[in-house]
Protein backbone atom coordinates (compact mmCIF):
# COMPACT_ATOMS: atom_id res chain seq x y z
CA UNK A 1 0.00 0.00 0.00
CA UNK A 2 0.74 3.48 -0.70
CA UNK A 3 0.68 6.06 2.44
CA UNK A 4 -2.22 7.33 3.44
CA UNK A 5 -1.04 10.63 2.37
CA UNK A 6 -0.84 9.41 -1.38
CA UNK A 7 -3.73 9.70 -3.90
CA UNK A 8 -4.62 8.05 -7.59
CA UNK A 9 -6.26 10.39 -9.73
CA UNK A 10 -7.84 8.32 -12.51
CA UNK A 11 -8.29 10.79 -15.67
CA UNK A 12 -11.32 10.39 -17.60
CA UNK A 13 -10.92 6.45 -18.53
CA UNK A 14 -14.48 6.71 -20.53
CA UNK A 15 -15.37 5.04 -23.65
CA UNK A 16 -15.24 7.24 -26.13
CA UNK A 17 -11.96 7.82 -25.40
CA UNK A 18 -11.18 3.97 -25.88
CA UNK A 19 -11.60 2.54 -29.35
CA UNK A 20 -15.08 2.45 -31.01
CA UNK A 21 -15.54 5.91 -29.14
CA UNK A 22 -15.98 9.35 -30.37
CA UNK A 23 -12.35 11.02 -29.46
CA UNK A 24 -10.73 7.57 -29.67
CA UNK A 25 -6.91 7.45 -28.07
CA UNK A 26 -4.98 4.22 -29.74
CA UNK A 27 -4.84 1.87 -26.84
CA UNK A 28 -6.85 3.67 -24.44
CA UNK A 29 -8.30 0.42 -23.57
CA UNK A 30 -5.26 -1.78 -22.47
CA UNK A 31 -4.50 0.33 -19.24
CA UNK A 32 -7.96 -0.09 -17.49
CA UNK A 33 -6.81 -3.74 -15.84
CA UNK A 34 -3.58 -1.74 -14.75
CA UNK A 35 -4.91 0.43 -13.10
CA UNK A 36 -7.79 -1.56 -11.74
CA UNK A 37 -4.69 -3.09 -9.89
CA UNK A 38 -3.33 -0.28 -8.59
CA UNK A 39 -5.92 1.63 -6.91
CA UNK A 40 -6.24 -1.55 -5.01
CA UNK A 41 -2.91 0.06 -3.12
CA UNK A 42 -4.34 3.44 -2.63
CA UNK A 43 -6.30 4.75 0.42
CA UNK A 44 -7.72 7.90 -1.55
CA UNK A 45 -9.22 7.02 -5.29
CA UNK A 46 -10.64 9.95 -7.29
CA UNK A 47 -11.81 9.22 -10.98
CA UNK A 48 -12.31 12.15 -13.29
CA UNK A 49 -15.23 11.82 -16.09
CA UNK A 50 -15.37 14.34 -18.82
CA UNK A 51 -19.19 15.05 -19.03
CA UNK A 52 -20.45 17.99 -21.82
CA UNK A 53 -23.52 19.13 -22.31
CA UNK A 54 -24.69 18.26 -26.03
CA UNK A 55 -23.97 22.17 -26.71
CA UNK A 56 -20.25 22.44 -25.48
CA UNK A 57 -18.09 25.01 -27.14
CA UNK A 58 -15.33 22.42 -27.49
CA UNK A 59 -17.28 20.53 -29.93
CA UNK A 60 -16.51 21.35 -33.96
CA UNK A 61 -20.34 20.34 -34.25
CA UNK A 62 -20.89 23.85 -32.20
CA UNK A 63 -19.20 26.05 -34.76
CA UNK A 64 -20.66 25.55 -37.75
CA UNK A 65 -18.10 25.46 -40.85
CA UNK A 66 -15.25 23.93 -38.75
CA UNK A 67 -13.33 21.11 -38.65
CA UNK A 68 -12.55 18.58 -35.52
CA UNK A 69 -8.78 19.01 -34.55
CA UNK A 70 -8.40 22.48 -35.48
CA UNK A 71 -8.31 25.48 -33.21
CA UNK A 72 -10.10 28.75 -32.23
CA UNK A 73 -10.30 31.59 -30.19
CA UNK A 74 -12.20 31.61 -26.60
CA UNK A 75 -11.93 34.23 -23.99
CA UNK A 76 -9.52 32.23 -22.21
CA UNK A 77 -6.97 31.34 -25.43
CA UNK A 78 -6.74 28.93 -28.25
CA UNK A 79 -9.24 26.15 -28.08
CA UNK A 80 -8.92 22.46 -29.97
CA UNK A 81 -12.11 21.95 -31.64
CA UNK A 82 -12.85 18.53 -31.07
CA UNK A 83 -15.48 16.03 -32.14
CA UNK A 84 -18.47 15.48 -30.23
CA UNK A 85 -17.50 13.47 -27.23
CA UNK A 86 -18.34 12.26 -23.37
CA UNK A 87 -21.86 13.90 -23.83
CA UNK A 88 -23.61 13.49 -20.45
CA UNK A 89 -26.01 10.76 -19.98
CA UNK A 90 -24.35 8.66 -22.92
CA UNK A 91 -22.66 5.67 -23.30
CA UNK A 92 -20.13 7.21 -24.41
CA UNK A 93 -19.93 9.08 -21.27
CA UNK A 94 -19.90 5.98 -19.18
CA UNK A 95 -16.80 4.57 -17.51
CA UNK A 96 -15.42 1.85 -19.52
CA UNK A 97 -17.16 -0.97 -18.55
CA UNK A 98 -13.88 -3.11 -17.20
CA UNK A 99 -12.97 -0.21 -15.01
CA UNK A 100 -13.14 -1.34 -10.92
CA UNK A 101 -15.12 2.16 -10.28
CA UNK A 102 -16.52 0.84 -6.71
CA UNK A 103 -12.65 1.58 -5.31
CA UNK A 104 -13.48 5.32 -5.83
CA UNK A 105 -14.60 7.19 -3.26
CA UNK A 106 -14.67 10.80 -5.48
CA UNK A 107 -15.75 11.29 -9.00
CA UNK A 108 -15.12 14.66 -10.28
CA UNK A 109 -17.05 15.59 -13.10
CA UNK A 110 -16.05 18.62 -15.39
CA UNK A 111 -16.11 20.41 -18.75
CA UNK A 112 -20.48 21.12 -18.19
CA UNK A 113 -20.12 24.74 -18.60
CA UNK A 114 -21.23 25.30 -22.26
CA UNK A 115 -18.66 27.42 -22.68
CA UNK A 116 -15.36 26.40 -21.10
CA UNK A 117 -13.58 22.97 -20.99
CA UNK A 118 -11.81 21.76 -18.75
CA UNK A 119 -9.02 19.12 -19.48
CA UNK A 120 -7.85 19.60 -15.90
CA UNK A 121 -8.90 17.28 -12.77
CA UNK A 122 -8.23 20.90 -10.98
CA UNK A 123 -8.94 23.80 -12.95
CA UNK A 124 -11.05 24.82 -16.11
CA UNK A 125 -9.20 26.31 -19.13
CA UNK A 126 -9.17 29.34 -17.82
CA UNK A 127 -6.21 27.71 -15.38
CA UNK A 128 -8.66 29.79 -12.19
CA UNK A 129 -12.02 28.27 -12.02
CA UNK A 130 -11.32 25.60 -9.82
CA UNK A 131 -13.34 22.11 -10.04
CA UNK A 132 -13.27 21.84 -6.08
CA UNK A 133 -10.52 18.73 -6.14
CA UNK A 134 -7.71 20.86 -4.39
CA UNK A 135 -9.87 21.41 -1.42
CA UNK A 136 -11.12 17.56 -1.41
CA UNK A 137 -7.66 16.48 -1.05
CA UNK A 138 -6.20 18.57 1.23
CA UNK A 139 -9.21 18.18 3.79
CA UNK A 140 -8.35 14.44 3.35
CA UNK A 141 -4.36 15.38 4.02
CA UNK A 142 -3.29 14.24 0.93
CA UNK A 143 0.18 15.23 -0.08
CA UNK A 144 1.21 13.60 -3.18
CA UNK A 145 -0.64 12.54 -6.12
CA UNK A 146 -0.32 9.30 -8.87
CA UNK A 147 -1.84 10.19 -12.11
CA UNK A 148 -3.18 7.70 -14.80
CA UNK A 149 -5.52 7.80 -17.80
CA UNK A 150 -6.23 9.52 -20.83
CA UNK A 151 -5.19 11.71 -22.45
CA UNK A 152 -1.71 11.94 -21.61
CA UNK A 153 -0.50 15.18 -23.42
CA UNK A 154 -4.06 16.76 -22.72
CA UNK A 155 -6.25 15.96 -19.21
CA UNK A 156 -3.56 13.95 -17.73
CA UNK A 157 -0.78 16.58 -18.48
CA UNK A 158 -2.85 19.36 -17.49
CA UNK A 159 -3.85 17.50 -14.06
CA UNK A 160 0.06 16.64 -13.67
CA UNK A 161 1.02 20.61 -14.03
CA UNK A 162 -2.06 22.33 -12.11
CA UNK A 163 -1.42 19.39 -8.93
CA UNK A 164 2.35 20.71 -9.11
CA UNK A 165 1.76 24.12 -9.33
CA UNK A 166 -0.93 23.58 -6.09
CA UNK A 167 2.60 22.41 -4.50
CA UNK A 168 1.64 18.74 -4.85
CA UNK A 169 4.11 15.76 -5.28
CA UNK A 170 3.36 14.01 -8.54
CA UNK A 171 4.24 11.16 -10.50
CA UNK A 172 2.71 10.31 -13.98
CA UNK A 173 2.27 6.40 -14.50
CA UNK A 174 3.35 6.65 -18.44
CA UNK A 175 2.79 3.06 -18.57
CA UNK A 176 -0.88 3.67 -17.57
CA UNK A 177 -1.62 5.89 -20.00
CA UNK A 178 -2.34 6.54 -23.45
CA UNK A 179 -1.51 9.92 -25.47
CA UNK A 180 -3.68 11.88 -28.89
CA UNK A 181 -0.57 13.44 -30.14
CA UNK A 182 -2.16 16.19 -32.00
CA UNK A 183 0.34 18.12 -33.73
CA UNK A 184 3.26 17.18 -31.18
CA UNK A 185 0.89 18.03 -28.31
CA UNK A 186 2.95 14.59 -26.50
CA UNK A 187 6.61 15.59 -27.15
CA UNK A 188 5.25 19.16 -25.69
CA UNK A 189 3.54 17.55 -22.70
CA UNK A 190 6.30 15.69 -21.62
CA UNK A 191 8.85 18.71 -22.05
CA UNK A 192 6.30 20.89 -19.66
CA UNK A 193 5.63 17.92 -17.26
CA UNK A 194 9.25 17.36 -16.88
CA UNK A 195 10.57 21.15 -16.55
CA UNK A 196 7.98 21.28 -13.52
CA UNK A 197 9.52 18.14 -11.72
CA UNK A 198 6.87 15.63 -12.41
CA UNK A 199 8.11 12.34 -12.10
CA UNK A 200 7.13 11.12 -15.64
CA UNK A 201 7.91 7.22 -14.87
C1 LIG B 1 -9.71 15.16 -23.25
C2 LIG B 1 -9.85 16.32 -25.20
C3 LIG B 1 -11.12 16.75 -24.90
C4 LIG B 1 -8.91 14.25 -22.37
C5 LIG B 1 -10.98 15.59 -22.92
O1 LIG B 1 -9.49 13.55 -21.52
O2 LIG B 1 -7.66 14.27 -22.50
N1 LIG B 1 -9.16 15.55 -24.39
N2 LIG B 1 -11.68 16.37 -23.75
ZN1 LIG C 1 -13.70 16.80 -23.44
Amino acid sequence: MYPATDAIIVIDVQNDFCPGGALAVAGGNEIVCGINALMGEFSTVVLTQDWHPAQHLSFADNHPGTAPFTLTDMPYGKQVLWPSHCVQGTKGADFHPALKTDAAQMVIRKGFRPEIDSYSAFYENDRSTPTGLEGYLRSRGVTAITLVGLATDFCVAYSALDAARLGFKVTVRRDLCRAIDLDGSLAAALGQMQAAGIDVT
